[in-house]
């Protein structure tokens, strides 16, 4: 993709509005587009972004045995008053009436509508476990959306629901779901951290919500950076080992300011591995048994020919918030750099131009052209402007790498610069074989 032709308007003045770094350089970038209060348009360098994450979320999903489906953003009241949240949901549910003058909303979650297909659908113990998800818009009419996309009134969300037959066979599924997120999120380069958490209006008994670390956070963290060493390969996906691997998790400090106790925390964890930091949640998991298949009659048939209730959890991952979280967490010094696996192009390519020479542009797109040969995503700045301008954007653009075609570059040589690190003089073979990498 051609700079000039990337629809991408950048802007220079910074938004009152936008209080916080993400919403703030999402803004600036023309990643997004406020359309009203706490709802956004996604711009094609936003939308490119955020699809990468959902692809990620997707392969991971996949890879624990979820099967992916799709439900209506829009629902009928009547499930809701089955379970006894049309209610309790309260003023954060954006209730509508159809022409007919029926209750409708706009679904914020969506247990209620999976249990209504599951218990149409699934009778025999035969068809359990199963893990479905879908990835689908939520509507939340929250009191004060703010901090862009981070706190939303629609956004994009990953959710799954586990059935299972039995109260252990369920925590099988969350701790499937458990381990799938810590890789989830390794592989979007976010350290996160699980943490036992509140159940809040989805309910239950077991909960986490996965943090990860960034000074804009909305909750104060207190946790023992060996948390981070633990290595998944270490299991496999026995019951046990998964289970195992939960109990490690567990076992090691990691609390927010609600349960945090300073003497608890000086005593547990070594100084030097003391980690205080403020942290975003951007998934949540919960095991919550049959509060919603009971009320809903979900009923499986038993091996020796009894009916049970299903019992159930839900595990939600905030794709659209993943955006703004990951900016808060890469965001420093006023550079912004993507993990490789999201960022909205591989490289780009920011060639020394002017009206009198076009020496280093027509170089430029040479090598763009050989980049795009070998599947490389490489966006091509050929914006006449003056090279302190160039850098500039691109420190907000955030591509981790950038080839400058300039002053420094011979034949067939040119600079090849990781966003924070000094630059290297390479041939196009060995940036290629960088960027393969
Ligand atoms: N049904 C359950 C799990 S599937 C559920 O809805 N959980 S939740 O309420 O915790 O939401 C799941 C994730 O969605 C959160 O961890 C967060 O990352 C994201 N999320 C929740 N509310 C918002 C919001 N207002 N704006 C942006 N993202 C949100």
């Amino acid at each position: 993709m051609y700079l000039s032709k990337l629809f991408v308007p950048i802007t220079k003045d910074l938004p009152s509005e936008a209080k916080i770094k993400s919403h703030q350089l999402m803004l600036r970038t023309g990643m997004i587009k406020q359309s009203s209060a706490g709802i956004y348009s996604w711009l094609p360098l936003g939308f490119k972004v955020m699809k990468k994450i959902e692809k990620i979320v997707r392969e991971e999903q996949n890879i624990i045995g979820a099967q992916e489906m799709l439900m209506p953003t829009i629902q009928s009241s009547e499930i809701w008053k089955e379970s006894g949240r049309y209610e309790d949901y309260g003023e954060e549910m954006l209730r509508i009436k159809d022409r007919q003058g029926r209750e409708m909303l706009y679904g914020p979650t969506n247990e209620e509508q999976i249990t209504d297909i599951f218990r149409t659908s699934v009778k025999s113990y035969k068809s359990l476990p199963q893990i479905l998800y879908h990835i689908q818009w939520k509507f939340r009419d929250e009191i004060r959306p703010r901090f862009g996309v981070m706190r939303c009134r629609e956004f994009y969300m990953k959710d799954a629901y586990s059935f299972d037959l039995s109260d252990k066979d369920a925590k099988n599924s969350y701790n499937k779901i458990f381990y799938s997120y810590i890789k989830t999120f390794n592989r979007l380069g976010l350290k996160a951290i699980p943490m036992s958490a509140d159940t809040g209006p989805i309910g239950g008994d077991l909960s986490h919500e996965f943090v990860i670390l960034a000074e804009t956070g909305e909750s104060q963290i207190y946790a023992d950076k060996k948390i981070f060493e633990i290595d998944l390969n270490k299991y496999d996906f026995s019951e046990t080992s998964l289970q195992k691997m939960r109990d490690d998790f567990s076992s090691i400090y990691a609390v927010t300011d609600e349960k945090y106790k300073e003497k608890d925390f000086n005593d547990k964890v070594k100084k030097e591995n003391q980690v205080k930091t403020k942290g975003i949640e951007v998934g949540h998991i919960f095991y919550f048994g049959d509060k919603y298949s009971k009320p809903l009659d979900c009923l499986i048939d038993t091996k020796d020919g009894k009916k049970v209730t299903v019992k159930m959890g839900s595990y939600g991952i905030g794709i659209s918030r993943l955006v703004g979280a990951t900016i808060e967490a890469n965001f420093v010094n006023n550079v912004m750099k993507w993990p490789k696996s999201i960022s909205p192009y591989d490289v780009v390519i920011i060639p020394s131009i002017n009206k009198n020479n076009t020496e280093n542009l027509e170089k430029a797109e040479k090598i763009y052209s050989e980049l795009k040969k070998q599947n490389i995503d490489v966006l091509l700045d050929d914006v006449d402007e003056n090279m302190s301008n160039k850098f500039k954007k691109h420190d907000l653009i955030g591509i981790p790498y950038q080839i400058i075609v300039g002053s420094k570059s011979e034949e067939d040589k040119f600079e090849f610069k990781e966003l924070n690190s000094n630059s290297e003089i390479l041939s196009l073979d060995k940036i290629k074989t960088k960027l393969k990498k």
